[in-house]
């Protein structure tokens, strides 16, 4: 029988976060529950649904000054990240993959549990887009950035923390709040032509917008290179 696992994927409080607790296991299969929190403060950013996998580490969506492609762009514009999940799943066929939860608002929080061969698939990918944005979002450049269990099935990693500094640019949309997601209209986009980079700042420039979901939108966001929560800690 699988064991049951809880894992807690934060966001702290300028941008988003993976916590996992619980008892250890020796089993290969186990149920790990995987919670994203939203962090940000209230009215600032939110995510779109978080796509995440736990897989081989051999999936990798997008490197830093590359350019982005089909699958990290279905993430980042939009976020709805089908060719990311068909990209994911054509390269590791064994990686055990879902999509939690819905838009994450502010404050909000969402789960999902995923049963998990720790032998076959060790590590953990994300990715969601940050709204309003044209073409931001969070994930992991490198696809053994996280491993979260052991040979033996312990669960090393119960916290991941993702901070405003973390924030992607998938250099794919121009920067456009007329043509931004949550405050705009996502069929205005114009190519950028550029490459992945980190980038925060331009989240200002949609504040005091009205977002889909009513509120007046304030970044907040700050640069602090990881704004850990002091609860998240591992
Ligand atoms: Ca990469
Ligand atoms: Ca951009």
């Amino acid at each position: 029988m699988p064991h049951p696992l809880r894992a807690r994927l934060r966001t702290a409080g300028c941008a988003a976060a993976l916590m996992a607790a619980g008892a250890a296991s020796q089993a290969a299969l186990v149920d790990v529950t995987v919670t994203v929190q939203n962090l940000a403060p209230g009215n600032s950013i939110a995510f779109a649904p978080l796509h995440a996998g736990f897989n081989s580490g051999t999936f990798d969506a997008f490197n830093l000054g590359g350019i982005a492609t089909g699958p990290i762009i279905s993430v980042a514009e939009g976020g709805a990240g089908d060719l990311w999940q068909a990209a994911f799943a054509a390269a590791d066929p064994g990686a055990v993959r879902g999509t939690i939860g819905g838009l994450l608002l502010p404050g909000a929080t969402s789960s999902l549990t995923f049963r998990v061969d720790t032998d076959v698939n060790p590590f953990f990918t994300f990715a969601a887009m940050a709204v309003p944005s044209n073409d931001f979002f969070i994930g992991n450049d490198s696809p053994t950035e996280y491993r979260l269990f052991d040979a033996a099935g312990n669960l090393l990693v119960p916290t991941i923390t993702v901070g405003a500094a973390e924030i992607w640019d998938a250099g794919s949309e121009v920067f456009d709040p007329a043509a931004a997601a949550f405050v705009g209209n996502n069929g205005l986009r114009r190519n950028q032509n550029s490459v992945v980079a980190l980038n925060f700042a331009e989240l200002a420039g949609f504040n005091g917008l009205t977002t889909g979901a009513g509120y007046t939108f304030n970044a907040s966001a700050s640069a602090s290179p990881r704004c850990r929560n002091p609860a998240a800690t591992r």
